[in-house]
């Protein structure tokens, strides 16, 4: 059974209140470059088995391997179908000592153990979301993760969602509706539009986010992201 222990973790009270009344909280300059290496390097070795494959099937010329983490992906998908890029997936749950390193931060595990209390764990449904460009499938719809838990009651999941790059407005960031967590799971349909079967409920608010910040989401709290950057969603 959940129960939080006063002082434990490392949110301050006042953290603590604000997700509690506002449904999330997001955590600026909360990670720094070295605490961000190992997820990235996780995604660099992705990224270099997709460009060898993609070389390999004679589909690119290059595998762009001076190319920045920024931009490799996009650019190595440059002018390419949806489908060839929906090939390599729309959510990646690889194993990668670089994501376990990460997830084991003691930064974050610190932090949700102030909003759950000491005995967590972090569950295997994380999922790394690449955004290339024009793949709508980068694309996730409005819900509430409630929708993919229905019976997280008793324990709650909290997802944490941390940004890879520098996530804005034209890159695509996520979006939420503050004070919507006490709702019941508003009905949902599966997404249409990105052919990935998303559960969906409708559009509102927003939320800008830099690379090192990280959001915290109570399970009804309504939010959205749009197309292209990276992310990794820890749930
Ligand atoms: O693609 C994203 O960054 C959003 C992910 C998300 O909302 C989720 O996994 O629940």
């Amino acid at each position: 059974m959940f129960e939080r222990i006063p002082g434990a973790g490392s949110l301050t009270p006042e953290q603590i209140a604000f997700y509690d009344t506002e449904g999330y909280l997001v955590l600026e300059n909360f990670l720094n470059v070295d605490d961000m290496a190992p997820a990235i390097a996780g995604l660099n070795h992705k990224v270099d088995l997709i460009a060898e494959e993609l070389v390999r099937d004679d589909l690119v010329k290059d595998a762009m391997k001076g190319e920045s983490f920024k931009y490799r992906l996009a650019k190595l998908f440059e002018g390419k179908t949806d489908q060839e890029f929906l090939k390599y997936g729309r959510s990646w749950r690889d194993r990668f000592p670089g994501y376990f390193q990460f997830m084991s931060n003691p930064k974050i595990v610190n932090a949700v153990v102030s909003l759950l209390g000491p005995e967590i764990f972090s569950n295997p449904v994380y999922n790394v979301r690449p955004k290339v460009p024009g793949v709508a499938a980068g694309a996730v719809p409005w819900h509430q993760d409630k929708s993919y838990w229905p019976d997280a009651n008793a324990n709650p999941v909290i997802t944490t969602w941390v940004p890879l790059v520098d996530s804005t407005l034209e890159n695509g960031c996520l979006h939420l509706v503050p004070r919507t967590q006490k709702q019941k799971v508003l009905t949902w349909h599966a997404d249409q539009y990105t052919g990935t079967g998303y559960t969906e409920i409708d559009d509102q608010h927003m939320r800008l986010l830099k690379l090192g910040k990280i959001v915290a989401l109570q399970l009804l709290t309504q939010h959205r992201k749009d197309l292209v950057d990276v992310v990794i969603t820890l749930a």
